[in-house]
């Protein structure tokens, strides 16, 4: 049997504030939660949930008790390992961690952009508005990961994004914001430290590679570990879990345990369920609604919906560069339940976004 704990009942501002010093809830970052879901798997179909209230527990301690023994209470996730390995510039715009990752596909086949920044001049241009806007990170990828897609030659993802990482770097490192490449490829991920990224962003949690994680390893900037089921050119197919949220934990907690084993201190590691990647409609609404269980991994959380397909499936069908406001609605479900780091195409509107989000929230 294993056990998971959901935090729900999510209070924020001077309500969470006071919750948790009367005793009714415990900290979740800037938020609190009030009541927690238990939830018990003890075979294949066989899950059983139970609704803790922390209020009813307290007294002499529904605290102590989700805490004590019995199950483990959802850690506070180490935000400030962002600072310590990237600069006090990543505690970020609100003061809260909210991060914002700005897209720059450096591929002619990109779904969102349809291969609008291809070029490296116009990828370059798009990076510098991004940090102009705000954007803390920058994710360089050269391989487009669509459903569908076929692979890339390293060689021809390295030639991609060497010269956007050259472009932006001297800006990026004077206004401290980290440059992140998105690729499955070891000798990719090198070449790109090597030119100044000082990040990784792992769509397959660095088990597409047998040297990614050596590479990694040799690092001591963050790497972020996604979750997919399958490989892009065929996950869509069928897609198929027993529950889609548990599945995903125990995927990414293996995975975590396999970047701690490869030497990756636990303290650079971000995780992200991998919206799209190998699920349906279902799965990922599954995922976002239930976002706040990933936080028992105890690590930071990352969130990709931008533009993605199942938005417009939720909506009129739009084409993906109309999916902006379903883009912001889907990222910020994911914040108001813990997310910290939001993927995002278009950054200056999701920092708008992001920013009065946020002073509603903390009121
Ligand atoms: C490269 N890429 C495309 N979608 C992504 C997502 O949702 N998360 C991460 N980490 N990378 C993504």
């Amino acid at each position: 049997m294993k056990r998971y704990l959901r935090p729900l009942g999510i209070l924020s501002g001077s309500a969470a504030r006071d919750a948790v010093a009367a005793g009714l809830a415990l900290p979740l970052g800037p938020l609190a939660y009030s009541l927690v879901e238990v939830i018990e798997r003890h075979g294949p179909g066989d899950i059983r949930r139970e609704i803790i209230s922390l209020a009813r527990e307290t007294g002499e301690g529904g605290a102590r008790r989700v805490s004590g023994g019995r199950v483990r209470v959802t850690p506070q996730p180490p935000l400030p390992l962002l600072s310590q390995t990237m600069g006090p510039s990543l505690s970020s715009f609100t003061g809260e961690g909210l991060t914002v990752m700005g897209i720059v596909n450096a591929t002619p086949d990109s779904f969102s952009d349809g291969g609008d920044h291809f070029d490296p001049a116009a990828a370059i241009a798009h990076a510098e508005a991004m940090i102009r806007a705000g954007a803390k990170i920058i994710d360089i990828g050269g391989e487009s990961t669509r459903p569908g897609s076929d692979p890339v030659a390293v060689e021809e993802e390295i030639r991609r994004v060497l010269p956007v990482i050259a472009g932006i770097r001297a800006m990026a490192d004077a206004v401290g914001v980290t440059i992140s490449v998105d690729t499955r490829n070891a000798a990719t991920m090198q070449a790109a430290l090597d030119a100044g990224a000082s990040m990784i962003n792992d769509v397959s949690g660095l088990t597409h590679d047998p040297d990614a994680a050596a590479v990694a390893a040799k690092t001591t900037g963050p790497v972020v570990l996604m979750h997919m089921q399958g490989e892009p050119r065929t996950m869509q197919l069928a897609p198929a879990y027993d529950d889609v949220a548990l599945d995903v934990y125990d995927a990414l907690e293996a995975m975590i345990a396999a970047a701690e084993a490869a030497g990756i201190d636990r303290s650079r590691i971000v995780a992200d369920p991998g919206i799209g990647f190998g699920k349906t409609v279902e799965h990922n609404l599954a995922l976002l609604s239930q976002f706040s269980l990933f936080r028992g991994l105890g690590v930071p959380l990352l969130v990709g919906v931008s533009r993605k397909g199942f938005l417009a499936r939720l909506s009129a069908g739009e084409p993906a560069g109309q999916r902006l406001g379903g883009s912001l609605a889907a990222g910020l479900a994911a914040i108001g339940q813990g997310a910290q780091i939001v993927r995002v195409h278009d950054a200056p509107e999701t920092l708008q976004a992001l920013r009065v989000f946020a002073a509603i929230r903390d009121v």
